[in-house]
């Protein structure tokens, strides 16, 4: 499922006009991940407070979207690039793989939910793509 020239531009396109939004984008994604897949909760029991908006579920979603954001600069090269993090949580975070593809569609839903317009079908397949090229990379270093 490999990005296209086109897809790879879209998602560019996209992407510049999130950034300036992307805490707030990350925020109600990751909000929207801990409340519909409780699940992945279990991973951030040491936060305490994990309700919509709150301090550190803000604060990780700005931390998620700004690796999103180097991840968009480096789409030629997303499993090298994602290495160092797909270690990370490989061998310290011990995150179940199964969980980047449940943060990505929530990701993608936020992106419809603020770009209604732009989100054209074949935004939505480039996104898709790319954040399953990401999950990919992050789930590379696992084994
Ligand atoms: Ni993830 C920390 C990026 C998905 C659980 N995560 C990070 C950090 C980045 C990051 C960057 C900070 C690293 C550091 O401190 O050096 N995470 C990403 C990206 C995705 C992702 C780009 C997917 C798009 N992480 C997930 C998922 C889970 C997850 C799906 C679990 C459900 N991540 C964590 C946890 C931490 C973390 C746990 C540590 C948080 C903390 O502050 O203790």
């Amino acid at each position: 499922m490999s990005l296209s020239d086109k897809d790879k531009a879209l998602v560019k396109a996209i992407w510049a006009k999130a950034e300036g939004k992307a805490a707030e984008l990350g925020a109600e994604a990751v909000s929207r991940m801990l409340v519909a897949y409780p699940q992945t909760k279990t991973y951030f029991s040491h936060w305490g407070d994990l309700s919509p908006g709150s301090a550190k579920v803000k604060k990780h979603g700005a931390t998620v979207m700004g690796a999103l954001g180097q991840a968009v600069k480096n789409i030629d090269n997303l499993v090298g690039h994602l290495s160092a993090l797909s270690e990370l949580h490989a061998f310290k975070l011990r995150v179940d793989p199964a969980n980047f593809k449940i943060l990505g569609h929530n990701i993608i839903l936020v992106f419809a939910m603020y770009f209604p317009a732009e989100f054209t079908p074949e935004v939505h397949v480039a996104v898709d793509k790319f954040l399953a090229n990401v999950a990919l990379g992050l789930s590379e270093r696992y084994r």
